[in-house]
């Protein structure tokens, strides 16, 4: 086989396959640009509202929804993003350590969030404040993972939400054994039965974890949907950084269906997530989701973008507003009026000072309490340690370290 055969993947003629001999040989720019081409709605792309608010047709992917399923899907985003906006106010006013913004990412997860049933379970990363609102969470419990109290105070179990995940790409794993817990179980096989879904970020595609938890998937049928929110950066590292092809081509070599979602489009994002979860639950899985979309804020509150990223391509995405765009065309289909309108936002301040009455009225935890629920059964060791700890803390003069962590 001469050199000459191969050539770089020809993403910006949409391929998925080895290219043809003859195929001029695209530029490594020119593969850089195939990765974003399709986002202005190309053929490969499930769009079903444009930016501009109009409801389009997909062949293969469509949605019934009634007006007030439309208004509701509307509400969920508007309460999301306040209480997004107001965790990294909490921050900046020092009552939170820190703070991940979901701003722009209403729309992957309100729709993903929404096509969930209650007996699927979700594995999140850190982000998925809006997945966590379709749980049934209370956006107060994410405070304490973010002042440092807890590492998230709901029942997974009961909610069908795992605790966030930290470590990049690791929840894949954790969503792919669950997943098989439902095959064994024998809670997969009809419309009824149960799905896992998990999601990551385009920068977590490159993670060790997530092929692994993909092979494995692929190759035992696990019923598990993989939400990737391609939010075009990792941190200060773009998108480029991560793959040469675009990111839903590379369930093509584990072996099951990707799909390009637009992640600003909160019904294509819902018509998708729920064929894919209904795919698993009918013993069909596993299906890869790529929501196309934008993270319009920090990646936390501890990182300045303006240092890494230019702000024209912030303004091109602006337009693109998931929140802005189904309101348009709740406006222009005559869905919902200014009454409507109003109403969730009343709705949306009264969330946000609740968040912060209950932020300010947190109480510290006890300091004692890192040494317990370690293990199931306390060991002499933490025993022996704990009991240290407090000799320690009680040397101090000043009562307020013995007191508490300030
Ligand atoms: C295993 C591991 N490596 C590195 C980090 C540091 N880290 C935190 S967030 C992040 C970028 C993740 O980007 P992406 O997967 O695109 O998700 P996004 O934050 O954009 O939602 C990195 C490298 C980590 N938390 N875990
Ligand atoms: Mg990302």
């Amino acid at each position: 086989m001469s050199p000459e055969r191969w050539t770089r993947p020809g993403a910006a003629e949409g391929t998925s396959g080895p290219p043809a001999a003859t195929a001029a040989k695209p530029t490594r720019e020119q593969v850089i640009a195939g990765l974003r081409a399709t986002s202005e709605g190309g053929a490969d792309l499930v769009q079903l509202l444009t930016p501009e608010g109009e409801r389009v047709q997909h062949p293969d992917f469509d949605i019934d929804l009634d007006d007030a399923q439309l208004r509701d899907l509307y509400r969920d985003m508007v309460l999301v993003r306040r209480a997004d906006r107001e965790g990294n106010a909490l921050q900046r006013q020092g009552q939170l350590g820190i703070w991940v913004p979901l701003l722009g990412q209403e729309a992957a997860q309100i729709g993903a969030g929404r096509a969930l049933r209650a007996q699927d379970m979700a594995f999140p990363s850190y982000r998925e404040h809006g997945v966590a609102w379709c749980r049934g969470i209370d956006p107060t419990d994410l405070l304490g993972i973010f002042r440092g109290t807890d590492h998230g105070s709901w029942d997974p179990a009961t909610t069908g939400f795992h605790l966030y995940t930290i470590v990049i790409g690791n929840q894949c794993l954790n969503a792919t054994g669950y997943a098989m817990g439902q095959r064994f179980d024998g809670k997969v096989g009809d419309q009824d039965g149960e799905a896992t879904m998990v999601f990551f970020g385009d920068g977590a595609t490159s993670q060790g974890d997530v092929h692994e938890a993909m092979v494995w998937s692929a190759v035992y049928d696990a019923p598990v949907v993989f939400f990737c929110q391609n939010n075009q950066w990792a941190i200060s590292e773009p998108l480029e950084r991560q793959t040469r092809v675009p990111l839903y081509r590379r369930a093509a070599g584990y072996g099951f269906p990707g799909i390009r979602v637009d992640g600003n489009d909160v019904l294509a994002s819902l018509a998708v997530s729920r064929w894919a979860l209904d795919e698993c639950r009918s013993g069909n899985g596993p299906v890869l989701i790529e929501a196309f979309t934008y993270r319009m804020d920090a990646h936390t509150t501890s990182d300045d973008p303006t240092r890494y990223r230019l702000a024209d391509e912030m303004e091109a995405w602006k337009l693109k507003d998931p929140i802005e765009r189904l309101r348009v065309h709740l406006i222009r289909e005559q869905l919902a009026d200014q009454d409507f309108f109003d109403r969730v936002d009343a709705e949306a301040d009264e969330l946000a000072v609740r968040l912060r009455d209950f932020c300010f009225n947190m109480p510290d935890p006890p300091p004692e309490r890192i040494f317990s629920e370690v293990y199931a059964e306390e060991t002499p060791q933490i025993a022996a340690q704990r009991e240290d700890y407090l000799r320690y803390l009680a040397g101090f003069a000043d009562d307020a370290m013995a007191g508490g962590v300030r």
